[in-house]
């Protein structure tokens, strides 16, 4: 049920009321009114557009409230400065959140329209890559929900992530035009525009430093709404794209040299064109550097615009603003920041810097040292001239302070230098995001506690209170009641009053039910629902029918050789051989499901994707097999694909290399969706085995300290593979063409005996045997619904709300907004 508003104070017009016949009227009349089109002709896009404009007038007094407010109460904010923003789509989740979903159901059904194939029409914006994009989405959520003063800032890619087709089990990237749809959902501000500079001198004048540079571009916001689940706060999550504005060359034009005049602007709006593909490093890239440098840049002068506003000085920026990065990619607002305080503001040096520490914090999303930014000190000084300038001078200041305290020799001090001499000269950005933060955070327990004794064990001993923990979590608006409406109506059931989408911990009161045989068999048709669409969807899209009493096992995440989709294949390829050996036994038919993308240029994740479809191709086909085995590679996997392959799944994959995984989110979404964690001990499944018992999950596979120990001790994959017969066939038949008879060779090299960084062959045996334990406790039904059951009962503490909180208390030290201080509410 929608709440009922209050009007925007001072004005008198007609509100937007969330009844159905009021909803049903106004969306016709966007449909006449604002798109110009005739009902009768509408197409379902057309219909989709005209309801989220009729949805967004709902919102949008919260949302200039929530913007009063903020200005109003003058109130500490946190801006979270993110390259990437995996919303997902957004409609439905608006009507969720403001309690009119029903309305609008009942909206198209008077209309005649099937209300389903309406929000179908909505295209996921894909401004993202993985886990970090994501987890910033679930973060917004919960702040408009928890009523936090805040504001993300991002980049309006024009073409986001890559859509992906298979193509003769092959992975082949088209581009994504998300913004030829019509957005209703994101408002243009032409009046919110600001320079961002690149390149020329920076010229001393005394003690002052000028820069001029060479080149300027603008930056133009684009609000995107993000309403709170209750309805009482929306916050803007403000995307900035390249604009070329006026920068027409009116002197190119008078010449007749059309082209010329427009191709400036062509090269300005490269920035924000494309999305990088990529999930680690490729630093090589200077637009990448300089898309980094066009967010930082619009957000840091937009949040010193509105910190004016606000304030009438300068001075107190930092108890009135928090500002996050989400990563190493947004740090250069560090000296962004420090160029504005010092050059435009004129605030000395020390007393900038000390600002700056108090306004900045930041994530670290990874421990693998290949993939940390650094950028070469030559490319940053011909971009960036000013902030090298400030970077050197940060770091000397830093390393004087160093020395002043004593005890650090030289070899530390060159470790912690911002300034990297061993390869070439390069900018370390995490060191400056650590420099620079009075808090830095890992993602989950295992990773926090290795940040600090691997990657920046250094900085450990120098700064040890400012390293500290917050666990991901994840929206359960989005991951249980949009994606899963069955689970959602169970839970409304069992769990009473108190609204589990606000307080996720009330899922523990499903542990009193676990035993009860009709509560279990209401989850059993629960979890079937779900594969049912699951596998309509599946036969609709790939012509391939399986089988919903198999057990589905599903891996979907980002490919990437750490995440180990190889073993996965292998333990595929073992059961196969193990069927054909002995096919009398009574086999636990699963279904494999696979679904992600690869970087580009990643050969080796290319190569996985086709070997995982080449597997699929000949068990699938393989009569003797019986359909025991299948192999399904879902295409194009996105926010919106999540939704439905996660609460289908009865194991989930989680089977990283222990040290690798920061935390894994997905973990988390299928936990909460009642399936069982096949996974190592690695990321967030530490803590998820914490929670829900070691007899409802199975976990297998060395530990950080015993791959540790292998690396140390000349790991050898060689020995792994003589002494275990399994292992050895599944090498060599991938190896040597069993599933490419066609090209024997096509796998050669994707299994490495010599070389095996991520151990696979080590972990061979543990899995292949835990796998047959999940075979067996999925045969007794009731046992496996009691174990899924308690992975959800437990999951509570993976709210993302949980995890914004404690961001809020021990990094940003922010309080939400009272109901109070909402003006709406002022006027009951
Ligand atoms: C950097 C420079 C140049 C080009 C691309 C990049 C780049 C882009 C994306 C580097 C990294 C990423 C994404 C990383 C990521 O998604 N990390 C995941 O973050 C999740 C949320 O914390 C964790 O759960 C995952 O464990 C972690 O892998």
């Amino acid at each position: 049920m929608a709440k009922k508003k209050q009007p925007i104070s001072g004005f008198d017009y007609v509100m937007p009321k969330p009844d159905a016949e009021t909803i049903r009227k106004s969306i016709v009349y966007k449909l006449i009114f604002i798109l110009g089109v005739d009902p009768k002709e509408a197409t379902e896009h057309q219909w989709l557009n005209a309801a989220m404009l009729a949805a967004r007038d709902l919102i949008a007094e919260d949302f200039l409230q929530t913007r009063r407010a903020h200005i109003d109460n003058g109130k500490r904010m946190v801006y979270y400065l993110s390259m990437e923003f995996l919303l997902g789509r957004a409609f439905v989740n608006a009507l969720i959140n403001e309690g009119v979903y029903a309305e609008f159901e009942e909206a198209f059904k008077q209309l005649g329209k099937e209300f389903a194939d309406i929000c179908e029409q909505e295209q996921d914006p894909g401004l993202g890559n993985g886990g970090l994009g994501r987890l910033a989405a679930c973060f917004l959520d919960s702040l408009a929900t928890l009523r936090i003063p805040a504001m993300g800032y991002g980049i309006r890619y024009q073409y986001g992530m890559f859509k992906q087709e298979i193509v003769d089990g092959q992975q082949v990237e088209k581009p994504d035009l998300w913004l030829d749809q019509d957005l209703a959902w994101q408002i243009g501000r032409p009046n919110k525009q600001y320079a961002v500079s690149f390149g020329g001198q920076v010229i001393n004048m005394g003690d002052k430093k000028e820069w001029h540079p060479s080149e300027e571009i603008s930056a133009m916001a684009y609000d995107e709404i993000i309403p709170g689940y209750g309805g009482d706060v929306a916050n803007p999550l403000r995307l900035w794209t390249a604009h070329a504005g006026n920068r027409f060359d009116l002197a190119d034009f008078n010449r007749g040299d059309y082209a010329s005049a427009v191709r400036a602007q062509n090269s300005d709006e490269n920035i924000s064109r494309v999305l990088y593909p990529n999930d680690s490093t490729d630093s090589g890239r200077e637009l990448r550097l300089k898309q980094e440098y066009f967010l930082v840049s619009a957000s840091v002068q937009d949040i010193v615009a509105r910190h004016k506003c606000r304030f009438p000085s300068i001075k107190n920026l930092a108890d009135k603003a928090a500002i996050h990065l989400n990563d190493t990619h947004p740090v250069l607002a560090i000296p962004e920041l420090m160029r504005i305080l010092i050059d435009e503001e004129g605030i000395a040096w020390t007393e900038a810097w000390n600002m700056c520490c108090k306004i900045f914090s930041y994530t670290n999303h990874t421990l693998m040292s290949e993939a940390l930014e650094t950028w070469p000190v030559d490319l940053m000084g011909r971009l960036l001239p000013r902030h090298l300038d400030i970077i050197f001078e940060i770091n000397a200041y830093f390393l004087n302070a160093l020395r002043a305290i004593g005890n650090f020799d030289d070899d530390f001090v060159r470790r912690v230098s911002i300034i990297d001499e061993n390869n070439g000269r390069r900018v370390r950005m995490a060191w400056l995001a650590v420099i620079g933060s009075h808090k830095v955070n890992g993602v989950a327990k295992i990773h926090s506690d290795l940040m600090t004794t691997s990657i920046f064990a250094d900085f450990a001993k120098v700064f040890p209170e400012r390293f500290t923990n917050v666990t991901n979590g994840v929206t359960p608006r989005r991951w249980i009641n949009i994606a899963n409406p069955e689970l959602t109506r169970f839970l409304d059931k069992h769990l009473g009053e108190q609204d589990w989408r606000l307080h996720l911990d009330n899922l523990t009161k499903l542990n009193e039910k676990v035993d009860d045989a009709s509560v279990q068999a209401e989850f059993g048709a629960v979890k079937k629902a779900a594969k049912e669409r699951l596998a309509k969807y599946i036969e609709t899209e790939l012509g391939i029918k399986v089988n919903t009493d198999a057990l589905f096992d599903i891996q979907i995440k980002r490919i990437h050789e750490y995440k180990r989709q190889a073993l996965n294949v292998m333990h595929i390829v073992d059961r196969y051989n193990k069927i054909l050996e002995n096919p009398d036994f009574d086999w636990q038919p699963r279904v494999f499901i696979f679904a992600g993308k690869a970087a580009s240029a990643y050969y080796m994740a290319k190569k996985i994707i086709r070997l995982i479809n080449d597997v699929a191709k000949t068990i699938n086909n393989d009569e003797r097999i019986r359909d025991l085995i299948k192999v399904v590679y879902i295409p194009n996997y996105s926010v919106s694909l999540a939704q439905i392959i996660i609460p289908a799944a009865d194991l989930h994959e989680q089977i990283s290399l222990a040290g690798t995984e920061a935390s894994g989110t997905s973990n988390m979404k299928f936990a909460l969706n009642g399936a069982l964690c096949m996974g190592t001990l690695d990321g967030a499944n530490v803590e998820i085995l914490e929670k829900v018992g070691a007899d409802n999950c199975f976990i297998f596979g060395n530990t950080v300290e015993q791959v540790e120990e292998l690396r140390r001790n000349g790991y050898d994959p060689l020995g792994y593979i003589e002494r275990d017969h399994d292992l050895r066939r599944v090498v060599n038949q991938i190896s040597s063409g069993t599933f490419s008879p066609e090209e024997p060779n096509r796998y050669n090299d994707v299994l490495q005996p010599y070389g095996d960084f991520y151990q696979l062959m080590a972990d061979f045996r543990s899995y292949i045997d835990t796998q047959y334990k999940a075979d067996e406790h999925y045969r007794n039904v009731a046992a496996w619904r009691k174990s899924a059951l308690i992975n959800i009962a437990n999951m509570g503490f993976f709210s993302s709300d949980r995890s914004i909180a404690d961001y809020c208390r021990d990094i940003w030290y922010i309080k939400p907004l009272t109901l109070k201080e909402l003006p709406k509410h002022q006027l009951v």
